[in-house]
Parts: C-alpha cells; sequence; structure tokens
C-alpha cells in the first residue's frame, strides 16, 4: 500500500470528514494505516505507578488529585526510591515493556527532580524503558532528566486549546506547549494525548488530534483516555461519550498519526472485551497494564491476559512471555514494533 507522508498541516475541517465516514470506511482506512506501520497484532505494554499522590494545587476538573475537591483520596508524600525498584522489577516480571511514574504535582522542585533522577536509574537497571510525568518542567529539568536516563516524558495536552480554558484554570494550554519543547528539546520522547469524554465537542476532539499533529515531529506516544468520573470531581456527571465515538476518535488519531503508538489508556475498565477489540481493529496498539492506574483502577491482570489471548495478540518486546494460548509468545522487537511484512506468518 502506498503510505502518505507523514503530514503536520492537517486542518480541522479535514479531521473532521475523517470522522464523518461511515464508520465500516472508517475503520478500513485506520487498518490500512496501521498496517502500513506496525504489526497488528502486538501491543505495548506500560505499567503506572504513583510516586505523589493528591494534594495537587492545580485544578483540573477530572482530576481526583486535586487538593480542590473533596474525593476522599489519600495523600502520600514522594515515594522512596528503593520501593519503586521494587515495583518495577515486579512490573517487568509481569511482561511491562515501559514503566512510568506520575507525581500530582503543578511542577516538581529542582530537590523533587533529585529523586525522581535516581528513580528513573532504578527502572533503566532493571531493564525497563522509563516515563515520568510531573507536570510543567523547565528546559535544564527536562535535560537532567534526559541525562539521567529517561526515555518518554508524559505531558497531555488533554483536549482543544478551546475547551481547555472550561477544565483547567490555573495553567494555560500554552503552558503545555512550552513544556512540551522543552521535552523534545532535551532529546526525549514525547508522550502527550488527552481525554475524551469530558463534555467536549466531536469538533474538539478534532482540534485535539490537529495540534497533536501540528508538533514536528509528532508525539511517539499519544493516550488516549476515556474519562474515568470520579466522585468529587467537577466532571463526575458528565454524559458518557457515545462508544462509537470513542472508537472512531482512535481510528482517526491513526489515520493522522500513523507512526506513533495510540495507547488506549485510562477507561478501560470500565469498557466491554468487544469496545476494547474495536478500539485495537481502530489502530490502538498500546495500553496501561496492571490493576491499577494512578489512583483508580484498571482491569486485573488475569482480565487482560484473557482478553489479549481470545484476540491473539502478543505484547510488544515483553521478556519473558506474558500472555498464553495459541498465540502467546512474545518476540523481541524495537521500539515501534514497524511490520516488516504483515503477510508473513507470526
Ligand atoms: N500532575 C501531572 C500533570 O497533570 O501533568 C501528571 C499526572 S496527571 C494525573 C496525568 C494525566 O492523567 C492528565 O493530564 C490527564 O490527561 C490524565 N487523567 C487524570 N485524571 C484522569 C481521569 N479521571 N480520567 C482520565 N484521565 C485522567
Ligand atoms: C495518561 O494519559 N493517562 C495516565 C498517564 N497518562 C499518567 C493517567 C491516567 C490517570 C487516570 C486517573 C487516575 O488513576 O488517577
Ligand atoms: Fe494535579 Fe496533574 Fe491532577 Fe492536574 S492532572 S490536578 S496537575 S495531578
Amino acid at each position: 500500500m502506498n503510505t502518505p507522508a507523514l503530514r503536520h498541516d492537517w486542518t480541522t475541517d479535514e479531521i473532521l470528514r475523517l470522522y464523518a465516514l461511515p464508520f465500516a470506511d472508517l475503520m478500513f482506512a485506520a487498518q490500512q494505516v496501521h498496517r502500513a506501520h506496525f504489526s497488528a497484532n502486538q501491543v505495548q505494554l506500560s505499567q503506572l505507578l504513583s510516586i505523589k499522590t493528591g494534594a495537587c494545587a492545580e485544578d483540573c476538573s477530572y482530576c481526583p488529585q486535586s487538593a480542590r475537591y473533596d474525593t476522599g483520596l489519600e495523600r502520600e508524600k514522594l515515594m522512596p526510591v528503593d520501593e519503586v525498584r521494587r515495583e518495577a522489577r515486579a512490573a517487568k516480571e509481569s511482561g511491562a515493556q515501559r514503566y512510568c511514574l506520575g507525581a500530582a504535582w503543578r511542577s516538581p522542585s529542582d530537590k523533587d527532580l533529585d529523586v525522581v533522577c535516581e528513580m528513573v536509574g532504578a527502572i533503566k537497571q532493571e531493564g525497563l524503558e522509563a516515563c515520568v510525568t510531573l507536570g510543567m518542567l523547565t528546559g535544564p529539568q527536562a535535560k537532567r532528566l534526559k541525562a539521567a536516563g529517561l526515555d518518554y516524558y508524559n505531558h497531555n495536552i488533554d483536549t482543544s486549546p478551546e475547551f481547555y480554558k472550561e477544565i483547567i484554570t490555573t495553567r494555560t494550554f500554552d503552558d503545555r506547549l512550552d513544556t512540551l519543547a522543552h521535552v523534545r528539546d532535551a532529546g526525549l520522547h514525547v508522550c502527550c494525548g488527552g481525554i475524551v469524554g469530558m463534555g467536549e465537542e466531536r469538533r474538539d476532539r478534532a482540534e485535539m488530534i490537529r495540534v497533536l499533529s501540528s508538533m514536528t515531529p509528532h508525539p511517539e506516544s499519544v493516550p488516549v483516555n476515556r474519562l474515568v468520573k470520579v466522585k468529587g470531581t467537577p466532571l463526575a456527571q458528565v454524559d458518557d461519550v457515545d462508544d462509537f465515538e470513542f472508537v472512531r476518535t482512535i481510528a482517526v488519531a491513526r489515520i493522522v498519526l500513523p507512526e506513533t503508538m495510540v495507547r488506549l489508556s485510562a477507561g478501560r475498565e470500565a469498557m466491554s472485551e468487544s469496545l476494547q477489540a474495536l478500539c485495537f481493529l481502530a489502530g490502538a496498539n498500546s495500553i496501561f497494564y496492571g490493576e491499577k492506574l494512578l489512583t483508580t483502577t484498571n482491569p486485573a491482570l488475569s482480565r487482560d491476559k484473557r482478553l489479549m489471548a481470545k484476540l491473539g495478540i502478543e505484547p510488544l518486546g515483553a521478556t519473558p512471555p506474558v500472555f498464553d494460548g495459541a498465540h502467546g509468545h512474545a518476540h523481541a522487537h524495537g521500539d515501534r514494533g514497524r511490520a516488516v511484512d504483515e503477510t508473513s506468518p507470526a
């Protein structure tokens, strides 16, 4: 198949035209792009750990960790490095390829960053890729993380620039872009995506994807979260986004960001197996694996293993293999697991 060159000049209307395709046509287009760039039956596994929980100064309306909302969450101080090392080792044993640390900070202090840099070193020693999400960074802080061995920095734009103002007031969309520029300049891989189901419109979802596509290069990883509605947060009562609209968002992201790993992120626990399967068909090729996200729950390992076995999906680059069943053998692959010849037998 002819693969169009990577584009950074998508317009919102062009993206909306993809959204408006008949479902089967959109899925077919997404599958073609997916199979041209990736092995279609491999999914990358990342595991998350909250290293500093709750009491956050920001007012993100979706987030259970903001100090402004009473969500009953227990606050926890910065975790000791040894505990992170132990947890990372266990994640590696259960098959994760990347270990991701999240901290409920507006931005880290330089002293906090000393500790996080040690944590990154520990994760790398355990043979895992390392990702952290710590809030806003300065240029020198991003460089320190790179020097410590960090592979990815996660910082989401969350939604469209217009809708963003309805969701967060304590920092701007441009603040986010500044941090992302520091991350890119430091030579780190960028993990940047957003949340679907916060009451935004389709145009906002399209705008979010357009902003991601305007980044040069495209983010290596784009998490698409479906809002986890947490009691006590301002978004606890918002209407659910339609299942097909969510799948369409994955498919459109896959087409517009052909070389990016699209992660089916928060919200999987509330999804049926069939809905998750549609998301994989639409081109999602990465998930959070393990029973906890940061503060909310994720599907049990046994449930995920069963789903992957049923779908014949293999974990990307995980050793030892974690999935049983006919298709459950793991292969060592490169960063993006690009398919050399997707017609060759598995
Ligand atoms: N405090 C840092 C920050 O905001 O940059 C890092 C951690 S923060 C929890 C990381 C991301 O998690 C947010 O940008 C948001 O996209 C996602 N997130 C938080 N709460 C969520 C929820 N209830 N449902 C879905 N995604 C959520
Ligand atoms: C991302 O986009 N999703 C993850 C990760 N980046 C850090 C976080 C999801 C958090 C869901 C709510 C919680 O567990 O607190
Ligand atoms: Fe704080 Fe991050 Fe939650 Fe916003 S998303 S309240 S910055 S932890």
